[in-house]
């Protein structure tokens, strides 16, 4: 048995309790969502036990801590993961059924707390997971957004975007904390004022607006070790009138200009993914969510130490890419403003506090703040950028004299615009990239002149995700059927999972991991019929795409494959073709005309081809709807093959394609991010790889000679296909619909050159590579025991190695136990 707080009986009273005093109801008489109320709040009961008990530890060890600031955390559901971690899964869904319930229906009651737009969001909430496990002190820092990450609702085969209200019913898993509450400063002036007293000139800013930062504190239950964290996010309230200070009382346009600052801060997350979009909002969010956490810091920070220059050995503010990179402005504020330091000492503790994750080489995802905006909003806070740019620029200038190019590629401050990305550079102590290769191009290519000047600063850390959330809670069977082969240490050491290798050929283990991908297969198609009302046949290969909708992600090249295969089958009724289930999930941002073109451009194919009765449901294409992190745990589960084929050089490091392997997918994809890294552990023979390579994209790039025409021209295939969008196949006739994504692929526009993503120069690598898979997937043992071996091999993508590399080479933090 493990060691955890529940007891059946007690269990099942406080859930009969809880209903009674929230509903005033009996079991029977609530609804399911009641239910999930209750429940949550007898979970909670138990970790709030262990969150006080987590903070007298902290108190009593005083180890250094890990602020991981970021913009976005894509948490997902807590029951069923808090359950989990807990190690009371089994016992409360035993529970619960003698009160008349199954816990999988009562855990889709809770709205997925969408926080976060991808990638970095649920990098960042897997992140949690694992500093809590691993147990080391670590608070993350974030926005209460009122309005997730948009619902996707697909309406005649065009997405439309649904506001997220997850805070209508109230969730059960935040506690309120307005104890805590803190001061953010915006606009108004910066004035100068002498003091004989110490020689100084003292800043001081006036006229301001004033909001109030409310915190809002998530528990974050490690697994199995009673250590409960924080997630704290800010949510913003007006400071009513009556807090005005004397001098503004009665001033009745301030406090109306400060109820409105403060209404629309809070309200919504900006769903762009991989772009910016330079609206002041955004950046008031920004400064509003770092100036109230790096307050809270340092406030924490004095109550048990007097003296702030150790601040470098008990704090690291990790900043999640440079969505957070205001915190180097902003401690320096603190120092210098409010602690009376000197320059160069406040600047010594920020340079060893701050660091800095890029997780993004796409050049329109670069922040770059114009200066008016910027200054207008933070008087102070750009005040001290300029003087950092200023001595940074000296620097430069030291070090290559005479040399204005530098200046030029490197300055914080150039050509009107504040680069975030270079003051998270020079203001921190630690840059790293998120896979091998994505750190090597930093250092080759986009941070060259960065990585010349501090070569030390630069490192990697590939992502990793965690088990506990993806196999453990996701995959029940497949998690079972692991640990009565090796055990249960793999939950918390997935490096364990290399002892299942040994079965690799092992027929009847072959045998029951390909019956549970089976299962998983069947959960999926019953929730596509029950959600597209689509059949699929669970014999089929399932074949999956899901993560943001990009065209660097390609989802484009995957769709003409599939109109392609089709062409291949209309043609050739006869040929020999194993059935192939293609599925797609990707939410596009509310303003990517191209990326929404592309979902509508999949749905008019799904439309044709499954209604096609000629083909004898040898292909069926779906789209998920609303594709987030509770259908995302059942869909990698249910994958056979995992679609991973970004332009190479493009993607940073991906995880999805992680979450795959662990779940025993098999990749087909480029060798670009962390799928190099993939097919270096499971082996190339179990995986299938194909494209051009980041240094044949990024060659083209620099020296041009791409000319996507000549695939047009010299293959049938391709042209068939391409014509297809401008011949009304997919569209009932209409020839322009689809215009644009041809125009994307052929048409070189004055600016920009055609097919940006080389599509056309890998379709062929990719059609090639698919077939490999197909043969592949016939030969049942041969597939078996790739599909095992990618889970076997795949123990390097736990976070919990990830985080452990953070903290012996950025963060060195102390790892902390509960006593007894
Ligand atoms: C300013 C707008 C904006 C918003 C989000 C710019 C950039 C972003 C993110 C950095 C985009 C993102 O999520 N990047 C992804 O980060 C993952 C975690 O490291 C990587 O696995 C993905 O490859 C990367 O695309």
């Amino acid at each position: 048995m493990l060691d955890n707080n529940f007891k059946k009986e007690e269990f099942k009273k406080s859930v009969r309790e809880n209903v009674k005093m929230l509903y005033r109801k009996t079991i029977e008489e609530a609804s399911q969502e009641q239910i999930f109320q209750a429940v949550s709040l007898a979970v909670k009961d138990v970790i709030i036990d262990n969150w006080l008990l987590t903070q007298k530890q902290y108190e009593k060890d005083d180890p250094k801590i890990v602020y991981y600031l970021s913009m976005e955390f894509l948490m997902g559901r807590a029951l069923g993961n808090n359950l989990i971690n807990l190690c009371a899964y089994n016992e409360v869904k035993e529970a619960l059924e003698e009160l008349g319930f199954d816990l999988n229906v009562i855990e889709d009651q809770e709205p997925d707390p969408a926080l976060g737009n991808g990638g970095l969001g649920r990098l960042a909430a897997c992140f949690l997971d694992s500093l809590a496990t691993l147990g080391y002190c670590a608070y993350g820092c974030g926005i209460r957004y009122h309005y997730g990450l948009f619902k996707q609702k697909i309406e005649n085969g065009f997405q439309v975007e649904v506001p997220d209200n997850w805070l209508k019913d109230g969730y059960p898993f935040e506690l309120r904390r307005p104890e805590y509450a803190k001061e953010v400063k915006f606009g108004g002036y910066v004035k100068v004022v002498y003091d004989p007293a110490t020689g100084r000139n003292n800043f001081v800013q006036e006229g301001y607006q004033s909001v109030l930062a409310i915190p809002y504190d998530m528990p974050i239950v490690g697994y199995n070790n009673k250590i409960v964290n924080t997630l704290r996010i800010w949510d913003a309230q007006a400071i009513s009138e009556f807090q005005l200070d004397l001098f503004d009382k009665g001033d009745y346009r301030k406090a109306v200009e400060q109820e409105n600052l403060a209404k629309n801060i809070c309200d919504v997350l900006y769903p762009n993914d991989n772009h910016y979009a330079g609206k002041e909002l955004r950046l008031k969010q920004q400064y509003f969510f770092i100036s109230a956490s790096i307050q809270a810091a340092i406030e924490k920070f004095k109550k048990s130490h007097s003296d702030l220059h150790d601040l470098p050995k008990k704090v690291t503010f990790q900043l999640n890419d440079t969505h957070p990179t205001m915190t180097v402005a902003e401690l320096m504020r603190i120092l210098l403003d409010e602690e009376g330091m000197t320059w160069e000492e406040a600047w010594e503790i920020t340079t060893h506090t701050c660091a800095y994750t890029n997780h993004t080489i796409m050049a329109e995802a670069l922040e770059k703040w114009p200066i008016e905006l910027f200054s207008k909003l933070l008087p102070r806070i750009y005040q001290i950028i300029e003087e950092i740019n200023r001595r940074f620029i000296q620097e430069i200038n030291n070090k290559y004299p005479g040399n204005q190019e530098k200046v030029r590629k490197m300055a914080i401050i150039y050509d009107g615009q504040v680069k975030m990305a270079h003051l998270a550079i020079a203001g921190g102590y630690s840059v790293n990239g998120v896979a091998r290769l994505h750190t090597e191009i930093l250092k080759k290519q986009e941070l060259k002149d960065f990585y010349e000047m501090y070569p030390d600063k630069f490192n990697n850390k590939t992502n990793g995700i965690t088990q506990r959330r993806f196999l453990l809670h996701g995959n029940p069977l497949l998690a079972d059927w692991v640990t009565d082969h090796i055990g249960d240490g793999w939950v918390t050491d997935l490096s364990q999972l290399s002892k299942l290798k040994v079965y690799a050929d092992d027929k009847r283990a072959q045998q029951e991991f390909m019956n549970i991908k089976y299962q998983n297969k069947v959960r999926l198609a019953k929730y596509i019929l029950e959600h597209n009302g689509i059949e699929v046949d669970p014999r089929s290969i399932f074949d999956v795409q899901v993560k943001r909708l990009h065209e660097y992600k390609r989802q484009l090249m995957n769709i003409l494959h599939v109109m392609y295969l089709y062409n291949q089958i209309k043609e050739h009724p006869e040929m020999d073709f194993y059935p192939r289930t293609f599925i797609f999930g990707a939410k596009a941002a509310a303003g990517y005309v191209r990326a929404k073109l592309t979902i509508k451009l999949i749905n008019a194919v799904a439309d044709v081809v499954n209604n096609d009765k000629s083909i004898n449901g040898k292909l069926k294409v779906v789209f998920i709807e609303n594709y987030r992190v509770s259908n995302a745990e059942m869909i990698f589960a249910a994958a056979d093959v995992s679609e991973q084929i970004s332009t190479a050089s493009k993607e940073a490091s991906g995880t999805g394609n992680m979450k795959f392997m662990l779940n025993g997918a098999v990749t087909i994809g480029t060798m670009d991010g962390a799928n190099v890294e993939i097919v270096e552990e499971v082996g190339e023979e179990n995986a299938f790889i194909f494209g051009l390579s980041s240094d044949e994209v990024i060659n083209y790039e620099n020296h041009g000679g791409y000319d996507p025409m000549q695939y047009f021209n010299n293959d049938p295939d391709i042209r068939n296909v391409l014509m297809q969008l401008i011949n009304g196949t997919y569209s009932n006739g209409d020839f322009e619909l689809f215009r644009d994504i041809y125009d994307s692929l052929l048409n070189t526009k004055s600016s920009d050159r055609a097919d940006t993503y080389f599509i056309l120069a890998d379709f062929k690598a990719y059609a090639e590579a698919q077939k490999r898979v197909e043969e592949a997937y016939k030969d049942e043992a041969g597939w078996a025991k790739k599909a095992l071996l990618n889970t076997a091999c795949s123990g390097k993508f736990t976070s919990d190695r990830t985080i452990q590399q953070y903290v012996d080479e950025i963060w060195h933090l102390d790892k902390v136990t509960i006593d007894k």
